[in-house]
């Protein structure tokens, strides 16, 4: 089985070298079921992260860089994701804020146990979160709560950096995946759930890293108009999209 594991990347020259040095490590000797790749998908990076990501290319063979001109962290992983023809592909962030301990489950709940999405999660029963600001956590739990009362999906967690998907999955409902930027996990795990594709989530280990490049406001009002745009229509094209699809 091959797979691939996408690290989005917005100016992170001082994390790139210390996260991936230990993904590395965990993947070498914990991921050796898998023939894996890292690829770093970087877009508008303006510090050093193209060199850094560049120099890490060298020193490991199986580290590999991405680089897409237009902006949005959502058009990263998609264009990373599509580009990919791995078998499973998933994507971190780059602090690594969930604990890798989770990745294995995460992967083979698409690898052996057939699920078609599979996702970390910080509300889930089990899960466990150290030094989030109260402001992050009653963010994250209004909005998740407004996205189930809209949606009644049964996915808790649709914001956590840790998700993973089957070839066919991405194959499926990347295309029809709309938004650029960070709406884009909650408008895939949306579609996924809507249209019959299988969600696995797991409780997670979280360790907040305070250094975020959200900007809360603008982030929680383009969440809101995604919700919107899916309600009042977007889901029901995206359906159609789907269906059409041969
Ligand atoms: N490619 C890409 N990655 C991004 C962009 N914005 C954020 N990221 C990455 O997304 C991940 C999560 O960002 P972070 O600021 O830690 O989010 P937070 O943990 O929710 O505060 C990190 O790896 C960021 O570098 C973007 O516009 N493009
Ligand atoms: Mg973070």
């Amino acid at each position: 089985m091959t797979l691939d594991v996408v690290i989005p990347v917005l100016n992170e020259e001082d994390a790139l070298q210390s996260s991936l040095t230990r993904l590395h490590a965990f993947m070498t000797t914990q991921m050796e079921d898998y023939e894996w790749t890292i690829v770093i998908a970087d877009n508008g990076s303006t510090d050093r992260t193209p060199e850094v990501s560049r120099s890490l290319s060298r020193e490991f063979l199986r580290v590999q860089y991405h680089r897409i001109e237009d902006r949005g962290r959502g058009r990263a992983l998609k264009s990373a994701w599509l580009e990919s023809d791995s078998d499973v592909v998933v994507y971190m962030d780059v602090d690594l804020s969930t604990d890798l301990k989770t990745l294995p489950a995460l992967v083979s709940s698409i690898a052996i146990e057939g699920y078609d999405v599979a996702i970390g999660s910080r509300l889930k029963k089990g899960a466990t979160v150290v030094g989030r600001t109260l402001l992050r956590e009653a963010i994250s739990r209004v909005y998740n709560s407004i996205v189930f009362s809209l949606f009644f999906v049964s996915f808790r967690d649709a914001q956590c950096g840790f998700k993973a998907l089957s070839r066919e999955a991405a194959n499926s409902l990347l295309p029809v995946v709309q938004d650029t930027g960070w709406f884009f996990d909650t408008e895939l795990l949306i579609l996924a759930e809507k249209n019959g594709f299988r969600i696995k989530e797991i409780p997670v280990h979280w360790v907040d890293d305070p250094d975020s490049r959200v900007r809360i406001l603008n982030t929680a009002f383009e969440d809101l108009k995604g919700l919107l745009r899916l309600r009042l229509g977007g889901l029901h094209t995206a359906r159609k999209k789907l269906q059409e699809r041969p």
